[in-house]
């Protein structure tokens, strides 16, 4: 009895596996990409696509891979994998080998027209059957470099200012010392609605010293900040904060990073000469020194 089950097993996959590729329910092969991504202006981006294939689904050709932009009005989408002529040369395959499961590309240099949703398609032959399966589209958004800055005529104001893809889930925040502020003026972004980007902005009043963090988010997700350190207290009459206000520059975290200069390695490079000639100094006084007394 026992045995007589192990037996079959192996009859009762076959017959799984078949009933899988005459009812043809595809559904061992999927393809995954990440519902949203963000990029700097003028960056590169991996756009992930990812097949997923069950092991009893056996390729008989490499599959054939797609990726389309989606345009808004749902016609004319372009392609970007195999690049048509509008992207031409800016987009790369990560993996060139087509048996992998990695779809994923790189879109170069990205600009604002490049926002929007684009969706990653594969065509697989399989044993029993041809079909094409797709993602479940990637929302790509841009943002450009964020500037945070002391406004206002007296250098009384912090301002915070990023231009972005054009969408509600995108909020900026400043917060000192680790305490979100309460704007003294905020714009959700002009509505312009020619350009393909909004500037966000807000504008926070300085009260002490310490670490200003300008922050965006897109939804729950931190996508860049800003930081300002303003190390003298705002004092009470305007040329005391003219002449004491000490600023730093401020350091844009996802961008440049500024490094000090390296000292150490300065000395370091400096004494390697001084210890040769004190060495060499030494050498010949020894020398003077046994000549005289010998
Ligand atoms: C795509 O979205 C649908 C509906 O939200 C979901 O059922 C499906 O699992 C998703 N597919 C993938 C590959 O994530
Ligand atoms: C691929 O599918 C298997 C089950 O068939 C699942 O365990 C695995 O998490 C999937 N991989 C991805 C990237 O979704
Ligand atoms: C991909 O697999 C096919 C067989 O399915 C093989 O002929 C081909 O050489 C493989 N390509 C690479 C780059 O491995
Ligand atoms: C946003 O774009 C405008 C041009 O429309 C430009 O003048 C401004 O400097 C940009 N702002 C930032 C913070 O980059
Ligand atoms: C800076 O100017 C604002 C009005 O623009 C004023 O309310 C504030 O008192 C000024 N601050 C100082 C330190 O003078
Ligand atoms: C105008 C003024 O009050 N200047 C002060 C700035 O801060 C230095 C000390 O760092 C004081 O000595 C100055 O009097």
């Amino acid at each position: 009895m026992h045995h007589s089950f192990i037996v079959k097993t192996s009859g009762w996959a076959q017959q799984m596996f078949l009933y899988f590729l005459v009812s043809g329910t595809h559904s061992l092969v999927t393809v995954h990409q990440p519902p949203v991504l963000t990029t700097a202006l003028g960056h590169d981006v991996i756009m992930p696509c990812h097949l997923n294939l069950s092991q009893n689904e056996k390729m008989m050709t490499p599959p054939v891979l797609y990726w389309v932009y989606l345009t808004q009005d749902g016609t004319d989408n372009p392609r970007v994998w195999i690049p048509s002529e509008k992207y031409d040369g800016r987009v790369e395959l990560l993996d060139n080998n087509p048996n992998t499961s990695s779809k994923s590309i790189l879109l170069k240099n990205v600009q604002w027209a490049d926002s929007g949703k684009y969706q990653c398609k594969v065509s697989v032959i399989t044993e029993g059957d041809r079909f094409r399966r797709r993602g479940n589209d990637t929302l790509l958004m841009v943002y450009d470099t964020m500037i945070l800055k002391l406004t206002g005529h007296n250098d009384s104001l912090l301002g915070c200012k990023v231009n972005v893809t054009r969408d509600p889930g995108f909020v900026l925040s400043i917060f000192h010392d680790g305490f979100k502020l309460q704007p003294v003026d905020t714009a959700p972004g002009d509505a312009d609605a020619v350009l393909p980007y909004v500037t966000l902005s807000e504008t926070i009043s300085l009260r002490s010293k310490g670490q200003y963090e300008c922050q965006l988010y897109l939804n729950e997700d931190l996508v860049t900040k800003s930081i300002f350190n303003y190390h003298t207290p705002v004092a009470a009459d305007d040329a005391d904060a003219q002449t004491n206000v000490s600023l730093t520059c401020p350091t844009t975290v996802s961008g440049v990073v500024v490094f000090p200069e390296p000292w150490p390695l300065y000395m370091a490079l400096l004494l390697v000469p001084i210890t040769i000639l004190l060495g060499l100094t030494s050498a010949l006084l020894m020398r003077m020194y046994r000549c005289r007394y010998r």
